[in-house]
Formats: C-alpha cells, sequence, structure tokens
C-alpha cells in the first residue's frame, strides 16, 4: 500500500474556504430572491389569543405574512427522530410556529417574507401579537413538581420520558466498604459555529421540485423529514448543504424555520432565502447538556470500584427536538461504566419538558455528561479513600487483555490499551515529580493543581439493527460511490457530510492510498442530495469509522473489477495478478504491468474487455458496521489558580488518545484540539442562564463567554494506535475525544487545586467568582 495513509497531507478544503471561494450560506444568491425572517415570542410561555399582521402585510416590500393558523394543513409538525425504547414517550405536537400557545423564548410566531431583509426585519416590528402570560417553568426538577406550570397538556408533570437501563440495586451500595455519592449538574450550553443556520428555498413551480440549500449535518435525514413535514415526495426535494461553517451538533436536528422557508418558496414561486442572525441563533437552535445527575459509587478500600448508579433529570426544553430523547438516555447512559471494570452499573433518566429552547445534541452529546460525572466521582473515590486518584484509575481500567469487553450495561467495547495511554501521559507530564513538586508549591501559597481522566468513548454510529433497537428513527450505515474517469482521475461520492472536519483531505487520501492515485486526482463529493443517493450525515464522530470504511470497500470494489480487465491485458489468470502502488503485474514479473491509469481507459473505451466484464469503472457500498468503535485515551493538565482572584490558568495540557489507525494525524490533532478547547470552555467559561421568567439572559456574546485561544497553553498531544479491530481500515473517531475528556480533566485539576480549602467540589463553569468565594468558604471553615 502507499504511505499516504497516517501522513500529515494538509487540508484540500482550506485554501477555498480561506480564500472567499467557498459556497456558504450567504453566498448563495438567486435571481428574484426573497428575504425571510422570522417573528420570535418574547415570553417563554403564554397563549396567543391574536395576531394582527395587517401592517405588517401593507409594509413597503413586504410580499407575504404567515401565521400559525395560515400554515395550518399546509407545513406538518416537526418530528421526533429518536425514541428510546421502553420509554413511555410522549413526543407531543411541535407546530412549525406557534397558534395557540408559545412555549419557549424564541418559539416561532410568524414569518414574514419581503424584497430586502431589512424591509422583512422592520415589518417583524409590525406585527402585533396579543399574548397571555402564563406560568413558567425553566429547571426541569421544579418542573416534575406536583402543581408546577405544564408545558404541554398530554405530559403530566412535565415529563417527557423515563428510561432505564442496567441493575445496581441497593444491597450493593448498603453493604460496600465505602460508598461515594454527590449530585452534580451539568450546566446548559449553547453550540456557536461560526455559520449560523441558513436555508435559501428555491421552487421549480413546472418540474415541482424544491431545492433547499441549507447547513446541515446529515442533508438526506433533512431530506427525509422534509418530505415529510412539507407533504413534497422525496424525489422532488434535494437538499445541498456544501460548505457550512462547523455545526457541533446543532445542525442535525430538523428545525421549523427550514421548512417554513422551504413553504414559502412553494407558495410564492420565487426563492427565499433565511439567515438567522447571531441573537436568534442563542435563542433558536439546540442547545446542550443540561442534566442534573445524582450519582452513588461503591467500592472497597483498596481502591477497586464495584458498582455506580446514575439518576439523571434532563431537561428537554420546550420540545422534543430530533435526536434530543437520544441525548440523556442512549449516548449518556450506555457509556457511565466508562473505561473501568465495573461489575454492575444502572442509570434511570428523566427527560423533561420546561420552558426553554429544546436541548439536543452538542459535541459529545451524552458522553461528555457521562465522562464528566465518572471521572469527577473517581476522584472523590480516591479523596475519600486516601488514595492518589492516578492510582484508582490504574487499579480499575480494563486490560487489554480484556477484549472484546462487555460491559454490564451490555456494550462490547471492541479493543483498547488503555493503560498503554495512561502511562504513555503520565510520562510526559512527569506526573510523579510533579506531585513532589505540587507539595512544594503548596508550602510557597501557590495553588497548583493536576487533573486527571481516563476515559473511552462509543463513536461510530453505528451497526443500523443496534440503531433501531435503541429507538432511532433511521438506518446508521453510509454509502459511497467511487467513479473512475477514463483519464484515472476519480470522483468518490460520500453520504456522510463533513462541515469542518477535514474529510475532503482524509477521504481522498483513504483512495489514494488503496488505488496509488494522487490526493490531487481525487475528487470528494458529499452534502448534495441530488448527486448522492443516500447517507446519514456526519456526527457521533462516525464520517471516518462507517463512511471511510464504505468508501474503502467502494475502492476494493473498483480495484477488484480493475483487476479483472488488468488480467485480460496481461494475458494472465486473474489470480496471477497484483496490484501496488498503481500497478497491475504479474506475481514474481517486474516486467510485465499495466499502470491503473491504463487499465481505467480500456474499462471505458471497452474494446477488448474480458468475457462478462462490463464497461466503465465505478464502485458503489452500503456499509453497514457490525459495531460501534471506542477511541478512549488519557488527559492530563496542570492549571494554577490567583489565590486573589480566583482565576485559573492552565499552564500544561496533556492529551494522548487512540483513535485507531490514525489517516491524517494534522487532522486529527486539530481536531483534539478544537475538542479540548470545547470541553474547557464548559469547564470555565460557558453557560447558559436563564431567569424565573425563562429569559434567556446569556444570549449574546456580551453574556455568554466563549473560550479564547490566548486563554490556552499550547497543547502537548500524542496518539497511541491500536487498530479497530471490527472494520476495514482499523479506524475509530476523533471527532469528540478531545470535548470528552477535557471538561473533568480541567476541573478534577482546579478541585485538586483548592485541596488546602477542602472544596469537594463546584458547578461549572468554574469562574473566578465562584472559585473566589470557594477559597472564602474553605477559609473561614478552616
Ligand atoms: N480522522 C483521522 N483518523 C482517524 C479518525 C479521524 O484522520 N482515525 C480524521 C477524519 O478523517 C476527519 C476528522 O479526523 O477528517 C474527524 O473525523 P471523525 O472522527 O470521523 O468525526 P466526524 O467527521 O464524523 O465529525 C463529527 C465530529 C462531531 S460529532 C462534532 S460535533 C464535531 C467534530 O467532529 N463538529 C465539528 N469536529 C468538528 N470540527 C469542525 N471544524 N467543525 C465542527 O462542526
Amino acid at each position: 500500500m502507499a504511505t499516504v495513509f497516517g501522513t500529515k497531507v494538509k487540508r484540500r478544503e482550506d485554501p477555498r474556504l480561506i480564500t472567499g471561494n467557498g459556497t456558504y450560506s450567504d453566498d448563495v444568491a438567486l435571481p428574484g430572491m426573497l428575504y425571510a425572517m422570522i417573528l420570535r415570542s418574547p415570553y417563554a410561555h403564554a397563549n396567543i389569543r391574536s395576531i394582527d399582521v395587517a401592517k405588517a402585510r401593507n409594509a413597503a416590500g413586504v410580499v407575504a405574512v404567515y401565521t400559525g393558523k395560515d400554515i395550518l394543513g399546509k407545513v406538518g409538525a416537526i418530528p421526533t427522530a429518536w425514541l428510546p425504547p421502553n420509554s413511555d414517550i410522549k413526543t407531543t405536537v411541535h407546530p412549525a410556529l406557534a397558534h395557540d400557545v408559545v412555549r419557549y423564548v424564541g418559539d416561532g410566531v410568524a414569518l414574514v417574507v419581503a424584497e430586502s431583509r431589512y424591509a422583512a426585519r422592520d415589518a417583524l416590528d409590525l406585527i402585533e401579537v396579543d399574548y397571555e402570560p402564563l406560568d413558567v417553568v425553566v429547571d426541569q426538577r421544579a418542573a416534575m413538581q406536583e402543581g408546577a406550570p405544564l408545558v404541554h397538556g398530554d405530559a403530566p408533570n412535565n415529563i417527557a420520558f423515563h428510561w432505564k437501563a442496567g441493575d445496581a440495586p441497593d444491597v450493593l451500595f448498603a453493604e460496600a466498604e465505602v460508598v461515594v455519592r454527590h449530585e452534580f449538574r451539568q450546566q446548559r450550553l449553547i453550540p456557536n459555529p461560526m455559520e449560523t443556520r441558513a436555508t435559501t428555498a428555491s421552487y421549480n413551480a413546472g418540474t415541482g421540485e424544491l431545492t433547499l440549500h441549507l447547513t446541515s449535518q446529515n442533508p438526506h435525514i433533512h431530506r427525509f423529514l422534509l418530505s415529510l413535514i412539507l407533504g413534497i415526495p422525496e424525489h422532488k426535494l434535494r437538499i445541498v448543504s456544501v460548505d457550512v461553517g462547523g455545526g457541533f451538533g446543532a445542525k442535525i436536528a430538523c428545525y421549523p424555520d427550514e421548512a417554513l422557508v422551504g413553504f414559502a418558496s412553494m407558495e410564492l414561486g420565487r426563492p427565499v432565502k433565511w439567515m438567522e442572525d447571531r441573537r436568534e441563533h442563542f435563542l433558536a437552535t439546540t442547545h446542550g447538556r443540561d442534566m442534573i445527575l445524582d450519582v452513588e459509587l461503591a467500592g472497597k478500600r483498596d481502591g477497586t470500584m464495584t458498582a455506580i448508579r446514575v439518576k439523571n433529570i434532563a431537561n428537554m426544553g420546550a420540545y422534543l427536538s430530533t435526536a434530543g430523547p437520544g441525548v440523556p438516555t442512549i449516548l449518556f447512559g450506555l457509556i457511565v461504566p466508562g473505561a473501568y471494570q465495573f461489575a454492575h452499573a444502572e442509570v434511570d433518566v428523566y427527560g423533561v419538558f420546561t420552558n426553554t429552547t429544546p436541548t439536543d445534541a452538542y459535541r459529545g452529546a451524552g458522553r461528555p455528561e457521562a465522562t464528566y460525572v465518572l471521572e469527577r466521582m473517581v476522584d472523590l473515590f480516591a479523596n475519600e479513600i486516601g488514595k492518589d486518584p492516578v492510582e484508582v484509575r490504574r487499579k480499575n481500567l480494563i486490560r487489554a487483555d480484556q477484549f472484546p469487553y462487555t460491559t454490564p450495561l451490555g456494550l462490547e467495547y471492541d479493543s483498547g490499551q488503555y493503560h498503554l495511554a495512561l502511562e504513555r501521559a503520565l510520562e510526559m507530564l512527569s506526573y510523579q515529580e510533579l506531585r513532589q513538586q505540587q507539595e512544594q508549591w503548596r508550602k510557597e501559597g501557590r495553588l497548583i493543581g493536576i487533573g486527571c481522566t481516563t476515559y473511552v468513548e462509543i463513536c461510530g454510529l453505528g451497526p443500523s439493527q443496534v440503531a433501531g433497537a435503541v429507538g432511532f428513527q433511521g438506518g446508521l450505515w453510509e454509502s459511497s460511490t467511487v467513479r473512475v474517469h477514463p483519464t484515472g482521475k476519480i470522483t468518490a461520492f460520500t453520504g456522510a457530510s463533513p462541515h469542518g472536519q477535514g474529510e475532503e483531505t482524509t477521504f481522498a487520501q483513504i483512495v489514494s492510498d488503496r488505488l496509488g492515485v494522487p490526493v490531487e486526482d481525487i475528487e470528494i463529493v458529499h452534502g448534495d442530495t441530488a448527486r448522492i443517493a443516500m447517507g446519514w450525515g456526519t456526527y457521533g464522530s462516525r464520517t471516518t469509522p462507517v463512511g471511510g470504511n464504505a468508501l474503502a470497500v467502494a475502492t476494493d470494489r473498483v480495484i477488484e473489477k480493475a483487476n479483472k480487465i488488468a488480467a485480460h491485458m496481461l494475458e494472465a489468470a486473474e489470480e496471477d495478478v497484483t496490484f501496488s502502488a498503481g500497478k497491475f503485474s504479474i506475481k514474481g514479473s517486474t516486467e510485465r504491468s499495466v499502470t491503473f491509469q491504463e487499465v481505467t481507459l480500456q474499462a471505458y473505451l471497452a474494446w477488448n474487455l474480458p468475457k462478462g466484464v462490463e464497461p466503465g469503472l465505478e464502485g458503489h457500498a452500503f456499509y453497514d458496521p457490525v459495531n460501534f468503535v471506542y477511541p478512549f485515551g488519557t488527559h492530563l493538565c496542570v492549571v494554577e489558580i490567583d489565590p486573589d482572584t480566583g482565576e485559573v490558568s492552565l499552564l500544561r495540557y496533556i492529551a494522548v488518545d487512540d483513535c485507531g489507525r490514525v489517516i491524517n494525524p494534522l487532522i486529527a490533532e486539530g481536531q483534539v484540539h478544537g475538542g479540548i478547547v470545547q470541553g474547557i470552555g464548559q469547564a470555565l467559561y460557558e453557560g447558559a442562564v436563564y431567569d424565573e421568567e425563562g429569559q434567556l439572559l446569556t444570549g449574546t456574546f456580551m453574556d455568554y463567554a466563549m473560550p479564547k485561544a490566548r486563554f490556552f497553553p499550547e497543547m502537548e498531544t500524542a496518539f497511541t494506535e491500536t487498530p479497530a479491530p471490527q472494520n476495514p481500515l482499523g479506524v475509530k473517531g476523533i471527532g469528540e475525544t478531545g470535548t470528552i475528556a477535557s471538561t473533568p480533566t480541567v476541573v478534577n485539576a482546579v478541585i485538586d487545586a483548592l485541596k488546602p480549602f477542602h472544596v469537594r467540589d463546584l458547578n461549572m463553569p468554574l469562574t473566578p467568582e465562584r472559585v473566589w468565594r470557594a477559597m472564602n468558604e474553605g477559609r473561614s471553615q478552616a
């Protein structure tokens, strides 16, 4: 095989994107295009008594105004596509525009379409909505109490679903030598990709075709769901999402807004564009996390951990978003035992409606929350028994000789060398020396802490049969087509839909590696339902383990056929021909060979093909993995706290990750960097805050603190490579590991730094104020 697999090829998409030659949403401009704006509710919960749109309709430049009543029967309800089994889920009805009740600040109430964006914006102010405010509930635990305001009449106690997995009975905890218990809060986060959501819809009344250029992580899922919502047949609906400025999970969901824009274009017979502004994005794009987690861990004084039990009360917001229910259940629950040899685990999850923006996947989706509570609990347990937290991890990690390893919650971890990653990271940090040094620093009054996380995560979603069994209303295989042109150049199509991750490069590397064709000769096509038959998109770090393997299989099918043609050209038996570095040759002979390009040309000329071989050269694959993949690793960090202000500074950050074979270390490392920063954003800076009336107090970047590059030291990253045993490329995902591991790593370090103040835990984000108060309380108790 060529060596392009595993090399640091620079991202091929970047020159296009950074020179302004990409096609982001705002670059899509169609003749006669109109502009849409959505009027959003200023109330978190209110009855709509009436809506008067007369003034708006008559305003200059306004072409149409639609209310919820206007679209009844024309635009269907927004569906939920993940229904965890045995959970008594109440999906309730999510209308595209509220017509009787608004349920969160940001709920859509009316759509204005005008000749310009400005005219549309001005017209929003002319719409008079008579609201009757209702009682509001924001906190999920409060929402479950008797007498709490009901978000939906058909969900008693606001409980959207109740899901359980595993079994760790009381007796285990009653008889355990040590039990540690703690309640954690996973604060709500607001995903903020660089590009907000947007849609440009264009309806061709002649052909009956509707094209939506939309910011999507999964165009085919959007096509499927929007065809249901708009009542347009799937083959008449085209979704295009080529250059998308990031998603981080927030562009998986099917939102009302995209459907409304499509509807408007069909009604008006003109292209319509809607571009979410940042303020609107804070309110109307799904949020992430927001869980209250009550955790118990049982173990022995020698450091063995035996059982873990978690109760999760998850805030689902006002409606169940597309994949929302899957996050606190399957994606969170099943990974709770993490990388350790727990004999017992139990997870009990309530999904609760509140008058807040709906929650859904946000980078890591469930796994950061699970890893957070587990890794915090390991530290609390270590503290309780007076052992080094690294020692406890070392003792409990699943050993390399135990794979495949079945967890108490029924997952089968594919492969791992957890200790190897741990030892590598400890070595990079010089852990033992640093611990000694820490004692000295403490004496000098410096507050320096060391944090550790040893994680495993579940990604590469996933085998379709399992997807069905866990209530995901779709398949999770991936498709690929490798089309070889007569000159040997290649266009490869994938059903995955990268939006920043770099697969235009790494996927070209996969094909190049197998065919011996230069990367420059390979084009990767994604994100257009008219060009790609079917696919399930990019999320859950599935693109490489699932889409990448689909591509590898499709490429191998090209080789299989080319081999037949080459053998014919070489007048040899098929089994006597080998293919390497772009050449077919006869085994044992260096003289007789034909290049891949020569074979390709013959495949198309078809002047002399072997009997029974059709002209052309194209490979197709629908690849359904046999299992998920389980990346793992160890992250360590060192922080220092300013004793006067409580401000946390990161001194060092070390990440050793294992995503199986690495296709492109440059890109994989970039993913780890981005992920770490996003995870540390949660640990130290970010957090959505609602007031009691359901007003989002953190609705701009002035109030919602995003991490900045200058907050971070140079990250020290390394990979161990344990090939994934169950897929042809031996790869696992890397897109979320950084986010999953970094949050607890940093919080563990901060709590470690605060040891002299006897601080057991702090709620995130660990702002200077929170840390400063904890120090003060610690001082006053001492
Ligand atoms: N890769 C590799 N070797 C491996 C695994 C991956 O070289 N063994 C490369 C891939 O080929 C790809 C990148 O690393 O170029 C990430 O691949 P993968 O782990 O398959 O993850 P996905 O492409 O499926 O991306 C999804 C993941 C998720 S779930 C979120 S959320 C996220 C993320 O990736 N959102 C992102 N990274 C993001 N990066 C950017 N720039 N923007 C986002 O919105």
